[in-house]
């Protein structure tokens, strides 16, 4: 398809970046000043993708963006399989904290569950983040979220 980059189309979202990596390729049209003319849209653009609620100087950035978050989810192209399908939006809440080494910094220790191997309540404790960042930053987010069966038991 030819998608043309503009903040009259519709927003970005992580399911139709997930529709998109169906595609073999994609042609992205990127404006400068005002835009492109209207007849040219009308006729070549299958569709008009925006970023979100602000104007830029031109399209080449969201078509970047736009390539990247495509491209992060075609099979292989991230080390950890998973990794991709664990993030944010993709099961409608926000990701959960991260941390690393070492187990101490700054005089901040690393949460005691991380460190117990036991994988059934680091899950839990992960959902359990999820659920209150999204709750404090985004109460859309979690106004639309549908929980899967065992995050139902979870929630209870
Ligand atoms: C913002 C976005 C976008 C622009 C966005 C045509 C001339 C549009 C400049 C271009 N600004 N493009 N795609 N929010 N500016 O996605």
């Amino acid at each position: 398809p030819v998608i043309y980059m503009s903040p009259q189309g519709q927003t970005l979202s992580e399911s139709s970046v997930v529709d998109m990596t169906e595609y073999d390729g994609m042609i992205i049209l990127c404006g400068r000043y005002e835009g492109i003319d209207e007849r040219l849209l009308s006729q070549y653009v299958d569709m008009e993708i925006s970023l979100g609620d602000y104007v830029l100087t031109g399209g080449e950035l969201p078509a970047m963006v736009l390539m990247d978050s495509v491209i992060r989810r075609l099979p292989d192209i991230m080390g950890d399989d998973k990794s991709a399908e664990q993030d944010s939006f993709v099961d409608g809440l926000l990701d959960c904290p991260h941390y690393t080494k070492p187990h101490e910094f700054a005089g901040m220790a690393v949460p005691k569950v991380l460190l117990s191997g036991h994988h059934a309540n680091i899950a839990k404790w992960r959902f359990s983040q999820q659920v209150e960042r999204t709750q404090a930053r985004r109460p859309d987010l979690w106004q639309a979220f549908t929980p899967t069966v065992e995050q139902a038991k979870w929630l209870k």
